[in-house]
């Protein structure tokens, strides 16, 4: 028999009751969502059980089934069943994820699934214990994640956003994961994590990424101390991350080196007035906080995105990514656009420049 598609209900832990597409068998339904993607394990978009398979050597497990199209209570991961209400929630977070992961993507910026080729992926929830990680694999050209234990469920729009971007740095740029170009692999996730939040937020659908909606902080939600895992706008509040560039930064592990080009993309698009604390201003190249007006989070990411998808190698550094999303801001919006002089303006920010 053939599945048929149909939008069921979700009871999400973040983001409320939630629509999510799912597909009737001949007994009940599961967790395919055959509308987005093709080709993959699943032949759709899919979320699955890991059932506390270890984070080192994870079996994704089967897709999840219900006897009727409403999923999930709502409430945090409580360690017992994960095929129950309680154990569906992360499937539910997951998939909603998903779909605004793949439809921000795919609507606003033309990129189909994770890989351009509109290559269906999957979530396992639930792997490992108690385990405080999400992460993507590029053999599966999957994720999964876990229950969490400092932290809630990791299953937060901007969590699986960034691992998602994962996956389209992974078949793109494939930029190598230590180094400065490590830092930049981690902050293109970030960007999309907060893109993709700023997309769902706004109904999740449209052509352009809204204006607001994104909190700039990655994995709020998830926390259990109220830290969010990394400020873009101030990466420094974690006490790890430089605010700048230099020339150690590539010694740094890369959810820290990444914290300069958050920094950037913060700036690119929404101006540096919000912070006139900033020592920047009289540090590096921006005058005032009026000359750093922000051009809003659908040309930033455009910008940052073509530059990621066509013209980002494996070896890009900070130096490179800024003539790169430069020339991209020209190709875009011109050569004395004013897309063009932010993108400039931001890098001189993080202390790169010409
Ligand atoms: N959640 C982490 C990340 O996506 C996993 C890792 O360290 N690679 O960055
Ligand atoms: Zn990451």
């Amino acid at each position: 028999q053939a599945l048929k598609t149909v939008v069921g209900t979700g009871n999400s832990q973040y983001n409320g009751q939630v629509p999510i597409q799912t597909s009737q068998t001949g007994s009940g339904y599961q967790m395919l969502d055959n509308t987005r993607g093709t080709g993959g394990k699943f032949g759709g978009m899919a979320i699955t059980n890991a059932n506390h398979s270890p984070a080192n050597n994870p079996d994704p497990g089967a897709i999840y089934v219900n006897g009727t199209n409403v999923w999930g209570d709502g409430q945090n991961y409580n360690g017992g069943s994960t095929t129950n209400a309680n154990g569906q929630t992360a499937a539910v977070n997951a998939l909603w994820g998903l779909m605004n992961t793949y439809d921000g993507l795919k609507n606003a910026l033309g990129w189909h699934s994770l890989d351009g080729n509109n290559t269906a992926t999957y979530i396992a929830a639930h792997v490992d214990t108690a385990y405080d990680n999400a992460f993507y694999d590029d053999s599966c050209k999957c994720m999964y994640i876990g229950d969490g234990s400092s932290f809630y469920s990791l299953g937060s729009i901007d969590v699986i956003g960034h691992e998602m971007s994962h996956g389209v740095t992974a078949s793109t740029a494939d930029l190598v994961y230590s180094g400065e170009s490590g830092g930049l692999n981690e902050s293109n996730s970030d960007i999309g994590g907060e893109m993709i939040e700023a997309y769902a937020r706004n109904g999740g659908s449209g052509a352009v990424i809204p204006a607001t909606g994104n909190d700039w902080m990655m994995g709020k939600e998830i926390s259990k101390s109220g830290q969010p895992l990394r400020w873009m706008y101030k990466p420094s509040k974690d006490g790890s991350s430089p605010d700048a560039w230099s020339s150690t930064l590539k010694y740094l592990d890369v959810h820290y080196s990444s914290g300069p080009n958050n920094r950037m993309y913060y700036f690119l698009s929404q101006g540096s007035s919000a912070d006139p604390a900033s020592d920047y201003y009289s540090k590096y190249l921006v005058k005032s906080p009026a000359a750093m007006t922000g051009i809003g989070n659908d040309k930033a990411y455009r910008i940052w995105f073509k530059s990621l998808t066509t013209k980002f190698t494996s070896t890009t550094n900070y130096a490179d990514a800024r003539s790169k999303v430069l020339a991209s801001a020209q190709e875009l919006y011109g050569a004395g656009s004013k897309e063009a002089i932010a993108v400039q303006r931001a890098y001189a920010a993080i202390n790169v420049g010409a």
